[in-house]
């Protein structure tokens, strides 16, 4: 049987997500998961705390805490933060689990045994006061290429040029302040150069070890297209291993102070976190990741590409047993106010100080943000234009259509949904319209545009408003009450299908329609055949979905940001 098992990028727990990590991948990845499972497929969603790398022990120490704090910290508060905005994890694991350790360490020994890696020695920049040799992020000093004097040893902030630390001018450790001096070290590396003609006929062609493996056209262009480049380029060897005292322990001999480098334990952590999920669920992992019939979605955004599409999949094959992704939808980035979001300047909107905010606001922020998903470019989110999509399409849109339909029900029959009459041609035609929004929004999911999908739902709404507003049901009330009948039973199937088509996209919204019209959500093939509410069904009382976000809060919420 097809199945799927979807991913989303494991987030480092040294830091809250903010609305660009849930707009980039959590979102579009829960849609997707909600929506096949809406179909009956079986999906498994993936995701989890990536707790080490050097990016988790840096914070540690700028707080005068231990690693495990930081993670611990924010491990809690991110798996809160995802469970309120209703991302629906399956599994939310964490890779500094004894079981995650195991697994991780285990691949590496078969890979090992395999020789897959090269060991090698090099010099690199070690820290004689703390004596520790030096994360990449680590260290600091001038860019060659802009002069800019806060370069990290990886990265210039200020030029965007990939640096290596050796090339920094007057390097210092972010430790001790001290410049640090090279010294001998060795290191497992994969090397990537001998894996481009496969990785080529893959990614450009769909095809694996001479048979077509997934179709490429379905991949987005821009990543294929950051591989293209890649692979063009020329790939390297990359170390897979680093000195750290925080992560996966080399599990050799003489490599005491050594850990898996953390990209690749952590795509491991999808593999961990499904087999946790199978023991809980009674079910063999192997079934998922060693079995052709899945298929393995991940998502993630952009800066990410290169692990998923490249690294990864190498590992993957050389290991020799496990399935390769069948799609990599990787976004691109939100930006705030036309700029960058930062974590360091606090440049960005938190999800827990946004639910804080706005409590029982989820939905409104899961569809301003699939509203403006850097689907294929970056994209750009602004309390404005939050507040004009809150207050225009789903206050005048969305809710308004609903709440006429539920208002004159229950004013005209006492909630009681009241058969039809005379269906017209031109009702004919409404009837057959909203019929065919199940299709029309699941096919867009299917392609990974989820904009579309939702501008589809609303779609449907204005439909509803239009057909409202031409008819004028109160108008007709006394002259001709047959033929109201028949523009409310009409009307209400609308909102009937509006409750079921919300489901991957706004689950409270959903949930809240589902109560209003004492009726059980359809699945997706329930909701996409011809439905006829028949008249006597006794609805709920009139309430609210959304409500108007005033200029105040607007105003505040952007005070924040200064
Ligand atoms: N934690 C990087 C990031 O959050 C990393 C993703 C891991 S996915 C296996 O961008
Ligand atoms: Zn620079």
């Amino acid at each position: 049987m097809e199945q799927y098992i979807v991913t989303a990028a494991l987030p480092y727990a040294n830091g809250p997500i903010h609305i660009g990590h849930i707009a980039g991948a959590y979102l579009p990845a829960d849609i997707y998961v909600r929506y096949q499972k809406l179909l009956k497929k079986e999906a498994v969603f993936i995701c989890g705390s990536d707790e080490h790398g050097a990016a988790i022990t840096l914070r540690a120490k700028k707080e005068n805490k231990s690693p495990k704090d930081i993670i611990n910290f924010y491990h809690e508060l991110n798996k809160k933060s995802f469970k309120e905005l209703n991302i629906k994890f399956d599994e939310f694991d964490r890779t500094s689990s004894k079981e995650h350790h195991e697994n991780a360490s285990d691949f590496f020994l078969k890979l090992h045994s395999k020789k897959v890696f090269i060991k090698k020695e090099s010099e690199q920049f070690f820290d004689e006061e703390n004596s520790q040799f030096l994360a990449d992020r680590y260290i600091m000093g001038t860019c060659p290429n802009c002069g800019y004097n806060h370069a990290y040893g990886d990265q210039c902030e200020s030029c965007g040029s990939t640096l290596s630390p050796i090339e920094l001018i007057n390097p210092k450790s972010t430790i001790s302040g001290n410049s640090p001096v090279l010294k001998k070290t060795s290191h497992w590396y994969l090397p990537m150069q001998k894996h481009e003609k496969w990785l080529t006929d893959w990614i450009e062609n769909g095809n694996l070890n001479g048979k077509k493996h997934h179709n490429q056209k379905k991949w987005k262009s821009q990543v294929i297209g950051q591989c293209k480049s890649w692979l063009k380029a020329g790939l390297k060897e990359r170390a897979m291993t680093r000195d750290l005292d925080w992560g996966v322990k080399v599990p050799l001999k003489d490599s005491d102070g050594k850990v898996l480098y953390v990209w690749l334990d952590a795509p491991i952590g999808y593999i961990s976190a499904t087999k946790n999920w199978c023991k809980k669920n009674n079910k063999n992992w192997e079934n998922y990741w060693k079995n052709a019939d899945t298929k393995l979605i991940n998502f993630i955004g952009k800066d990410n590409i290169v692990f998923h599409c490249i690294i990864f999949p190498i590992l993957l094959k050389e290991h020799g047993e496990y399935i390769l992704p069948t799609n990599v939808p990787s976004n691109e980035f939100l930006n705030l106010e036309g700029k960058k979001i930062s974590t360091s300047r606090n440049h960005a909107i938190w999800i827990h100080d946004y639910l804080n905010a706005f409590p029982n606001k989820a939905d409104v922020l899961r569809y301003v943000l699939c509203s403006i998903a850097p689907e294929n470019k970056d994209s750009d989110f602004t309390w404005k234009d939050f507040q004009s999509r809150n207050n225009n399409e789903l206050v005048a849109i969305f809710g308004n259509f609903v709440n006429r339909v539920i208002v004159l029900i229950n004013k005209y029959w006492d909630g009681i949904i009241p058969e039809a009459h005379d269906i017209n041609d031109k009702d004919g035609i409404i009837i057959n319209l909203t019929n065919s929004y199940p299709e029309k929004i699941g096919q867009n999911i299917e392609k990974y545009k989820f904009r579309d999908g939702l501008f589809e739902l609303m779609n449907l709404a204005r439909l509803g408003n239009k057909y409202l507003a031409e008819n004028e049901p109160w108008k007709l009330f006394k002259i001709n009450p047959d033929r109201t009948k028949t523009i409310l039973n009409i009307s209400v199937k609308i909102v009937f299908k509006l409750a079921d088509l919300s489901q991957p996209f706004l689950p409270d919204t959903s949930k809240k329609l589902s109560d209003l019209l004492n009726y059980k959500l359809n699945d997706w093939t329930g909701a996409s055949k011809p439905q006829y509410i028949k008249g006597g069904h006794q609805i709920n009382k009139p309430l609210h979905l959304f409500e108007p976000i005033s200029d105040e809060e607007i105003s505040q919420e952007m005070e924040k940001l200064k």
